[in-house]
């Protein structure tokens, strides 16, 4: 089995910062804030933040915020909880959550939710389990968990589980390894995961891993990298994590590296991608591979970050 490439990886992920020319930035205007997220995300478990200039991240990313206190994926693009929260975890990671108004921030975010409890993911009103984590994750992280009703939270994202133990996006849709990492997480953060059947829960999980290693989103769906990331982070969440074959899950995420320009893709033989790179590489910070950084499951954010936020230490 081969090594982890960490410093292609490293110099892949910040030539998509740095090369605003590149295909894949052009691909990705729309969702930089979300990038930026992935990218520094991975670079800090790699021990490489450092690498690049945060000030000059942060005053771009500060040019996003719109006067509503929430932030567009880009400058001058309307505001949406997700880059809002993508913006919430690259300050964090520099740790400079304080040069926000964090009144604001967060009074955007609780302005989002519904009277049943759930969340809208702008002004136009989409409502979807994500946006219950994404603000129940960014409010812990601004310490304002006190701007919501997290009772009706918890209940809208109780109301989304189904029969076979996992979460969908509203009540009644089906399962999904996305969706149960957003209400499992939000759930992990408020307190509340007695909601959880685990052993329900952690079987269906479990049963995601496919004979390459890999894991898919979804019954009879394809493998891919990215669930290393939603379903692992699950199932470490409701403490079932042992039933899965981490070996050979690790040895799927690293066949699905570019060893010669890096970059990690969905499955072996793929073009790869900022947004696989940062799931491969944080799966296997979840699955314990040497020299990386430990990231939290229900944050998604180094342990020591969050810890950094959290109990100031
Ligand atoms: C901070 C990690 C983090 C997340 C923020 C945006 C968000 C919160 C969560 C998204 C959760 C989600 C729904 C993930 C699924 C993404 C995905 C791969 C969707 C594709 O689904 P399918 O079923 O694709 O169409 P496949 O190919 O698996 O069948
Ligand atoms: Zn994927």
């Amino acid at each position: 089995m081969g090594e982890l490439a960490v410093d292609k990886h490293v110099k892949f992920i910040l030539t998509v910062e740095k090369d605003k020319d590149s295909f894949e930035s052009i691909v990705m205007e729309h969702i930089r804030l979300n990038g930026a997220y992935w990218g520094l995300t991975t670079l800090d478990i790699l021990g490489k933040l450092n690498a690049v200039d945060q000030d000059e991240v942060i005053s771009w990313m500060m040019q996003c915020q719109h006067e509503s206190g929430g932030f567009g994926g880009n400058i001058g693009h309307d505001p949406h909880v997700l880059y809002t929260l993508s913006a919430i975890q690259v300050l964090a990671l520099f740790d400079k959550i304080d040069v926000l108004d964090v009144d604001k921030v967060s009074n955007y975010i609780a302005g989002l939710q519904n009277e049943d409890g759930s969340f809208s993911g702008d002004m136009w009103g989409e409502i979807d389990t994500r946006f219950s984590y994404i603000a129940i994750c960014s409010l812990a992280l601004l310490k304002h968990l006190d701007k919501i009703n997290v009772e009706r939270a918890v209940n809208y994202i109780v109301s989304c589980k189904n029969l076979d133990g996992g979460f969908g996006c509203t009540p009644g849709a089906e399962s999904h390894a996305g969706q149960i990492f957003c209400c499992v997480g939000a759930l992990a953060i408020t307190g509340s995961l007695h909601h959880v059947d685990k052993d329900l829960l952690g079987w269906w999980l479990c049963e995601r891993q496919v004979k390459s290693g890999g894991l898919n989103g979804r019954p009879e769906k394809l493998p891919d990298v990215c669930y290393s990331w939603w379903v692992l982070s699950s199932l470490i969440m409701i403490d079932r994590v042992h039933w899965i074959d981490k070996e050979k899950l690790i040895r799927f995420i690293l066949d699905s590296q570019d060893k010669e320009n890096g970059g990690i893709s969905d499955r072996p033989g793929d073009a790869v991608d900022i947004f696989h790179t940062y799931f491969g590489v944080a799966g296997l910070s979840l699955l314990e591979y040497r020299g990386l950084k430990a990231i939290d499951p229900a944050y998604a954010l180094p342990v020591d970050v969050v810890n950094k936020i959290l109990i100031g230490r």
